[in-house]
């Protein structure tokens, strides 16, 4: 199957339910990261990121969570997301994949991939980093994390992970247009202190105007205890009928 093919596959598949995937060659990801973190693949090989939007939430968690026995070993989401491209693996039987979702760690604890960099290669949204500010306020030795921002949906948006095409080659694949939310070195400035300082209040996801963001619901439920979160979503559905924490 053609690299075009494929990727029109995948998206067919998960754009619908709340996610958006980009494709992008590996060449382009490993020329930005440290020898540790490259991906061992040849450079021309084709890789999609999985992005999830705010209705994802609706679509996809809260009926897995339901269908479902989450034990609360795992993070549903997880859970989730480890079915959700299994899924997709299956029905593209005669193409190999490597699944590398944003939560996994390789053999010396290292995150299998990293999904900011990987998004801002595929243009799907941009990364903000310490090294692109130039009034740095910062002291020197402080650790300043960097963020995506996603033209569309500002903060609000989760990756999900890579999936890596082994053996499909695409040395022709077009570079996308970078967005760039927020040109301003204050804005810049801003959206990292808010990350870094205060990202509990969600200030950070905020600096553009969004399409659409997380319902009242969806943050009740990432600010929610992962062994809690079937009971809550068995109570939403319940109150929809009649009428806090670690992470997305
Ligand atoms: C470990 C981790 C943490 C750690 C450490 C954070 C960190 N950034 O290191 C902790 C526990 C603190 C943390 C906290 C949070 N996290 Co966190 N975390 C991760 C995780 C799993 C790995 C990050 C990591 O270790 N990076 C390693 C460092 C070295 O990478 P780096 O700084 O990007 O450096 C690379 C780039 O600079 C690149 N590079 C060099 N030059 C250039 C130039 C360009 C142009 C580019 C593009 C790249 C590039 O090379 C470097 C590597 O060699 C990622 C998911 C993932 N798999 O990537 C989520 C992730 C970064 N976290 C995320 C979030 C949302 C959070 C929290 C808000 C909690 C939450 N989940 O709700 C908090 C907020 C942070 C805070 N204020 O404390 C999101 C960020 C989304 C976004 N919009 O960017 C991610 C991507 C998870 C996700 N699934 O979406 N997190």
């Amino acid at each position: 199957m053609e690299a075009e093919n494929i990727v029109k596959s995948v998206k067919s598949m998960l754009e619908p339910i709340g996610f958006e995937c980009h494709p992008f060659k590996i060449d382009w990801y490993n020329k930005y990261v440290k020898p540790g973190f490259c991906l061992n693949y040849d450079p021309d090989t084709l890789a999609v990121i999985i992005i999830s939007t705010p209705c994802m939430f609706e679509k996809t968690l809260k009926p897995f969570i339901l269908r479902k026995a989450c034990t609360g070993v795992k993070d549903p989401i997880d859970e989730c997301m480890a079915e959700t491209v299994n899924t997709v693996k299956q029905s593209l039987p005669d193409v190999e994949m490597d699944i590398l979702l944003d939560y996994e760690l390789d053999h010396s604890r290292r995150p299998r991939v990293l999904v900011q960099t990987a998004g801002h290669v595929a243009g799907a949204v941009r990364y903000y980093q310490r090294s692109d500010i130039v009034k740095d306020p910062w002291p020197s030795k402080k650790r300043v994390f960097g963020v995506c921002i996603h033209p569309r949906y500002g903060g609000w948006f989760a990756f999900r992970g890579v999936l890596v095409f082994t053996n499909v080659r695409a040395p022709e694949l077009p570079r996308p247009p970078m967005p760039d939310p927020l040109p301003d070195d204050e804005q810049r400035i801003e959206l990292l202190k808010r990350f870094n300082g205060c990202w509990q209040d969600w200030k950070y996801r905020d600096l553009i105007p969004v399409s659409d963001k997380y319902s009242e619901e969806q943050k009740l439920y990432f600010a929610t205890l992962p062994r809690d979160r079937k009971d809550l979503v068995a109570k939403m559905i319940n109150n929809s009928s009649n009428s806090a924490s670690v992470g997305e």
